[in-house]
């Protein structure tokens, strides 16, 4: 990718099928998107749902990705992958095989009918925060500050590492 792309974060889960391979898998398409680079990943983690009981545990994670992709392209890029991984959009806060969100496109703040970065509940939710703070622990998020601020304390019991994976 050429220089200037934008440095943007992508929240990642899965709790159907095959929760870690749905993530890892993801992840390489991340890593193939047009104009685009991904920069990093968070380690995997393991994670107690939030919102409705009774759904299996999550697989969370963050991405990093350099891209010239504007936000809305990047956005409609997101949903394709998760459309690919069989997603079926149903119950608001629903089980889902596949999760991308768009959390963070660079310092920009954006409010639309289809698209709200920094993702509005981004700060709120240990299984974003605690990776997004592995990968960028200096983050300022705009509108909120110092990302740091938001990291859970105590450290809860709902979210864990996962082991790595050890054939790379
Ligand atoms: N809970 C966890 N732990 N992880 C998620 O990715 C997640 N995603 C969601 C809801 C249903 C809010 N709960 C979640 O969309």
């Amino acid at each position: 990718m050429s220089a200037g792309g934008v440095a943007a974060f992508i929240g990642l889960g899965s709790n159907l099928g095959e929760p870690e391979r749905q993530i890892r898998r993801a992840l390489v398409e991340l890593d193939g998107l047009a104009h685009s680079r991904l920069t990093g990943h968070s380690p995997l983690y393991g994670s107690s749902p939030v919102g409705p009981p009774g759904q299996p545990d999550y697989v969370n994670a963050v991405a990093g990705l350099e891209t010239s992709l504007q936000p809305d392209a990047l956005l409609e890029a997101l949903q394709a992958i998760e459309r690919s991984h069989g997603r079926v959009r149903g119950e608001r806060w629903g089980a889902r095989t596949l999760d991308l969100d768009l959390l963070l496109y660079g310092d920009r703040q954006i409010d639309t009918a289809v698209l709200q970065v920094p993702h509005p509940r981004l700060h709120l939710r240990a299984f974003v925060v605690v990776p997004l703070h592995d990968l960028a622990p200096d983050m300022e998020l705009p509108g909120l500050g110092p990302l740091a601020d938001y990291l859970p304390q105590p450290r809860g019991r709902d979210l864990w590492r996962l082991p790595e994976r050890s054939d790379g």
